[in-house]
């Protein structure tokens, strides 16, 4: 009987070293014949109750001998089937063909332009300042000198975070510089370039989100003068060496006293043409002499340190740089419009 037992195992083991699947059908049979949950091999350890006591030992290493067989030659199976298969796929492959072409991006109109602006600034010792776009009532507003009911609020409505009358999304990169004025002493130089909000129809020369780049020129004895000659210096650099600037009289809550810039029409040698209206002169930005509230709020006393400020759209001038006529060309990202950017930086 029990010599029965032991012939029926070694029979098993022969059919398993004999067995010579080819296709991934043929090996995966296999797998299920002598390793899935219904194998040949499982009923033979059950035998063991027939095997006398003395020959238990012996019986039970010549089963596991078979299952061992079984998962050897699987996994031998296996990794020859996969070896096969990477031949056909390399096989499929035409080593000849050309490459697909890899199609260059190109940066952004108003990145190039960011980038233009803060090198102008960079050369002449301004740092850049960068902060967040979620900002509270305080920075944004208060220490601005634009306290809640004052008119100012309304030109620059902005978006409120959820049943919050504290914390929004920043109209303008001021509250940077207010911030940095508050953790450092002057002498301070810094640009502050980031996305700004407003709570504003969209149109071709508005929207409700944008970027600005704002300056800051915080020390002893900073005068208009000073200011007048770092944005001639700059208006030169971004529009061309023979640009003439001219300051209007105009009025910022932060700013006292306060100007807007105009630089001379570089489209038409201010002859007159459609970019600057016949006029000759397109503004550009604004600017002023840091109102001394403002100083104090951000913790700089007014009557040791004075400073210039200003502030100016980066879309805007990228617009004139490049005579885009819709500022939503610049939110569409449509690739068309913007490969005509690949060789401007
Ligand atoms: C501090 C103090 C003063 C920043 C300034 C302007 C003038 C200005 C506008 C230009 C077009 C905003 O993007 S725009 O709509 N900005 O005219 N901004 S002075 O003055 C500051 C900033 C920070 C602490």
């Amino acid at each position: 009987m029990s010599a029965e037992i032991f012939d029926k195992v070694k029979s098993v083991l022969a059919e398993i070293e004999t067995s010579n699947p080819q296709s991934p059908e043929e090996v995966e049979q296999f797998r299920i014949t002598y390793l899935g949950s219904k194998n040949k091999i499982k009923p033979l350890f059950g035998e063991i109750r027939h095997i006398p006591n003395e020959q238990k030992k012996e019986f039970g290493q010549l089963v596991n001998t078979v299952k061992q067989a079984a998962e050897d030659k699987f996994q031998a199976l296996k990794s020859a089937s996969e070896a096969a298969q990477d031949q056909v796929d390399l096989g499929s492959i035409d080593l000849t063909a050309p490459g697909e072409p890899i199609n260059i991006g190109s940066r952004h109109p108003v990145s190039i332009t960011l980038n233009k602006i803060i090198d102008i600034f960079t050369r002449i010792g301004f740092n850049v300042a960068e902060d967040r776009e979620i900002e509270d009532d305080w920075h944004n507003f208060t220490a601005m000198n634009t306290p809640e009911d004052h008119p100012a609020r309304d030109m620059q409505d902005t978006f409120y975070l959820k049943d919050s009358t504290e914390m929004l999304l920043r109209t303008h990169t001021s509250s940077v510089q207010a911030r940095w004025m508050t953790k450092n002493k002057p002498p301070i130089r810094i640009i502050a370039p980031g996305r700004v909000y407003r709570n504003e129809t969209i149109s071709a020369r508005s929207h409700c989100q944008f970027h600005q780049v704002e300056g800051l020129y915080v020390d002893k004895n900073v005068s208009f003068a000073d200011m007048k000659q770092t944005l001639l210096y700059f208006a030169q650099e971004m529009y061309g060496a023979e640009t003439k600037i001219r300051l209007r009289p105009s009025f910022f809550p932060f700013t006292e006293p306060s100007a807007e810039m105009d630089v001379s029409c570089f489209i038409c040698d201010a002859k007159g043409c459609s970019v600057c209206k016949y006029t000759g002169w397109v503004e550009i930005l604004g600017c002023g002499m840091i109102d001394p509230e403002v100083l104090k709020n951000c913790g700089i006393d007014p009557d040791e340190y004075t400073g210039f400020a200003f502030g100016m759209g980066i879309e805007r001038q990228a617009m004139m740089l490049y005579q885009i006529n819709d500022i939503r060309l610049l939110f569409e990202n449509d690739v068309r419009f913007l490969n005509q950017f690949k060789s401007a930086w």
